[in-house]
């Protein structure tokens, strides 16, 4: 087949000195950092939706994306040929996975039996590509969320068909990851809340959110997948309120349903923005619950307040962000996955190229800055000093359940009255962080 990119070669790392737009400043590939290479740490992942699917449409107007290699068809052709595209993307720009939905990589059929049967066409296309270029599969999902069946929700619908539609889309989505040796696979409740509570009855709704996410956890088994389940925590945005809201709703959910053994959470950035929170905030609530799976790397744009999904190139965003994945000990099946878009108006191939390099980049300096604070020591230190009065006496006692009420009271009647005697020190903090920046 004919390049689609056939005037860029391989990315190189060039190191931070080049004014090379096409190579790496920061990510080297092969550099140790706290004892792994900075492809181990890092995994990053091309989404196919956004970077081979995406038009560039927004509410106002139509594509503008230029894709010299896509006829413009919903032919499994077209899809097996952008396919191959797409891992030459890939393979050049040195990311070693990529995440699909089942509909961004072949087209969805009049019947479930042929949009299975498209599915498995281009997934042998996939399969082929994978081997020779040695690309492998992060997560896959199935889309729940464009068809017009899913208008009231896929597993919460109102409608008991479209649940079972919904389910028999995620077994087969299921075993096609498997086939491709899937490192995860990933649940966004894209329509699962409602609009209205005036016609939702919640409680059966999340009951079937509950039940759909079981049967796929037995199928799991079934089959013998052994990759790691994720949810995507995201408020809003199609629906007004979605169940999966943020990482403490997920976890709250997986606790109730009985399922957080076989979860873990996918969080990303712009969601986290939506729900009113940092990144920071939702990886921490989700990695002390022991649940930090894989994150989907993006940013949003504070002042337009959707999910814009844009490249991160935040260096404070992408040191705390790796700040929470080092304090929780790195990604095992996650990863960095892009879940993000090139602006409707950078609408050449070659900005899918700038735009990844630099999420790259700023995540690999995001690596090195947090490896460095971490090794420096002193944010660490003034934490822990910070709740020095838990580690002996009545705070250890409390900790280890072993002092009553009765007994704290004694205690504090004899203290008389306590002074908080500690500053918060946020600037000092703050300057602190800037030192490494
Ligand atoms: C939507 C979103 C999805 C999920 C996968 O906002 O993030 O693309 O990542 O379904
Ligand atoms: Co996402």
């Amino acid at each position: 087949m004919k390049s689609a990119f056939p005037n860029i070669s391989s990315i190189a790392y060039e190191g931070p000195q080049s004014k090379n737009p096409l190579a790496f400043k920061h990510y080297n590939p092969e550099e140790i950092v706290e004892g792994k290479t900075l492809r181990e740490h890092l995994r990053f992942a091309v989404v196919y939706w956004h970077t081979f699917r995406g038009t560039g449409s927004d509410p106002f107007g139509a594509g503008t994306m230029q894709r010299p290699w896509d006829d413009g068809s919903n032919s499994v052709k077209n899809a097996q040929k952008r396919a191959r595209v797409a891992f030459e993307f890939i393979q050049k720009l040195g990311a070693p996975y990529y995440c699909w939905h089942d509909r961004d990589v072949a087209p969805e059929g009049k019947t479930l039996a042929e949009s299975n049967k498209n599915f498995d066409a281009v997934a042998e296309v996939l399969q082929e590509e994978q081997e020779r270029t040695g690309v492998k599969l992060l997560w896959g999902t199935a889309n729940l969320f464009s068809n017009p069946r899913f208008v009231h929700g896929a597993s919460t619908s109102c409608n008991a068909d479209v649940f079972a539609f919904a389910a028999a889309q995620v077994k087969k989505a299921m075993e096609v990851t498997h086939e491709l040796g899937g490192e995860g696979y990933t649940f966004w409740g894209g329509r699962e809340g409602y609009m209205t509570l005036l016609n939702t009855d919640m409680k059966r709704e999340q009951e079937h959110l509950a039940k759909l996410l079981h049967l796929a956890v037995g199928y799991k088994k079934q089959i013998g997948f052994k990759g790691q389940f994720y949810i995507e925590p995201k408020p809003k945005e199609p629906t007004k309120h979605q169940y999966d809201s943020d990482a403490a709703a997920c976890l709250n959910f997986l606790r109730e349903y009985d399922l957080l053994p076989h979860f873990k959470l996918n969080i990303e950035t712009n969601h986290a923005t939506l729900a009113g929170h940092t990144m920071q905030h939702e990886l921490e609530t989700a990695g002390a619950a022991g649940a930090l799976g894989s994150i989907d790397a993006n940013t949003g744009d504070e002042l337009l307040g959707w999910d814009t999904d844009q490249f991160p190139t935040n260096i404070y965003l992408t040191t705390y962000t790796m700040l929470s994945v080092l304090k929780y000990g790195g990604f095992t099946t996650g990863g960095v996955n892009f879940d993000a878009k090139v602006r409707r108006e950078s609408f050449e191939p070659i900005d899918l190229f700038y735009a990844h390099i630099g999420g790259m980049d700023a995540f690999a300096r995001g690596l090195k800055i947090a490896a460095a604070i971490r090794k420096d020591g002193r944010l660490a230190e003034f934490v822990k000093q910070r709740y020095a009065s838990w580690d002996t006496g009545i705070g250890a006692k409390i900790e280890s359940g072993k002092a009553s009420l009765k007994e704290i009271e004694a205690y504090i009647l004899k203290q008389g009255e306590v002074t908080p005697n500690t500053s918060g020190r946020q600037e000092y903090l703050e300057n602190l962080i800037n030192e490494f920046i």
